[in-house]
């Protein structure tokens, strides 16, 4: 359900199960999982990017997995969130190297919200941002109350979750809910462009962006400036900040290792 293809510093790592837009079994969520997770723990791979095979990215949850008989009487929702759902979207969210999401095709459900966790998102024009939940009696989650309401604000975060209303990737790019809105044919190959230079990056001061920023909604001023202050003392310290004053003054490309 999930393909896994190693590059030169950095993992694609494509959702496959293109007949259901890739929507999420428990099989799809555990291989993900274990992709993400052991691509976090390779030191080689300094970015991940993550995709869909065939013309979605995810429709969200995988809703003829369930036997409609004993819909009416109560399946736990919350312990398919605590077993596959949370434990995703917190694992996105501590990867210390950056990860790419490219959008190339509808993102419906959970499938959006996964695809909003991750760091930098790029997709296609023809592509969709869709809350579907609310057709289905469900509020979003992966996250999406938190991540649409920050990057959004309420009025617009609300309007799609109680809608459905599908967001264009041009006006998802407009209203600051992703990176980059590209061509349909040239998505794949800006995302791997970006993929790859993440690869090429000082992976440590990469990931300590990556958290600064995650930590600065729940801090105050005053603690953001104290965490940056931590968080560049440990960026001065590595050897890719060493290498990349020494490129700037000898006027030639840093030669980053990722350390
Ligand atoms: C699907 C799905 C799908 C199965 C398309 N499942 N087959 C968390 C905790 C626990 C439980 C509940 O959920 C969650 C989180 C969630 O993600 S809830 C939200 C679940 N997702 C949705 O409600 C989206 C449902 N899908 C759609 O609205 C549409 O399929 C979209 C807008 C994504 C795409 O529309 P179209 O381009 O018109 O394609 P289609 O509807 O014709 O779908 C193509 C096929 O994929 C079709 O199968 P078929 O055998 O007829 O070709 C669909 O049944 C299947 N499919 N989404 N989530």
């Amino acid at each position: 359900p999930v393909l896994v293809d190693r590059k030169a510093g950095y993992v694609v790592i494509t959702l496959n199960r293109p007949d259901k837009l890739n929507a999420f079994n428990d099989d799809q969520h555990m291989v993900l999982y274990e992709a993400l997770e052991s691509a976090g723990m390779n030191p080689e791979m300094r970015a991940i990017l993550l995709t869909g095979a065939g013309r979605a990215f995810c429709a969200g949850q995988d809703l003829g997995d369930r036997d409609p008989s004993k819909l009416a009487e109560g399946i736990d929702l919350g312990e398919t969130i605590e077993k596959f759902y949370n434990p995703l979207i917190r694992l996105i969210r501590s990867l210390e190297k950056p990860v790419v999401c490219a959008v190339n095709g509808v993102a419906a459900g959970a499938g959006a919200n996964i695809a909003l966790a991750c760091d930098v998102v790029l997709a296609a024009k023809s592509a969709k941002f869709i809350q579907a939940f609310s057709k289905i009696g469900l509020l979003p989650d992966s996250g999406g109350t938190w991540t649409m309401t920050r990057l959004l604000g309420e009025a617009r975060a609300k309007g799609l979750m109680m809608t459905a209303m599908p967001l264009p990737a041009e006006t998802a790019e407009a209203w600051g809910l992703i990176w980059r809105a590209v061509d349909d044919d040239a998505l794949m190959r800006e995302a791997t462009q970006l993929a790859e230079s993440f690869a090429a990056g000082p992976t440590v001061g990469l990931a300590l962006t990556k958290m600064a920023v995650q930590a600065a909604s729940n801090n105050s001023l005053d603690e953001q400036l104290e965490l940056e202050r931590d968080y560049q003392r440990r960026a001065g310290r590595t050897p890719d900040y060493a290498e990349g004053v020494s490129a700037f003054l000898q006027k030639r490309a840093p030669n980053f290792t990722g350390r």
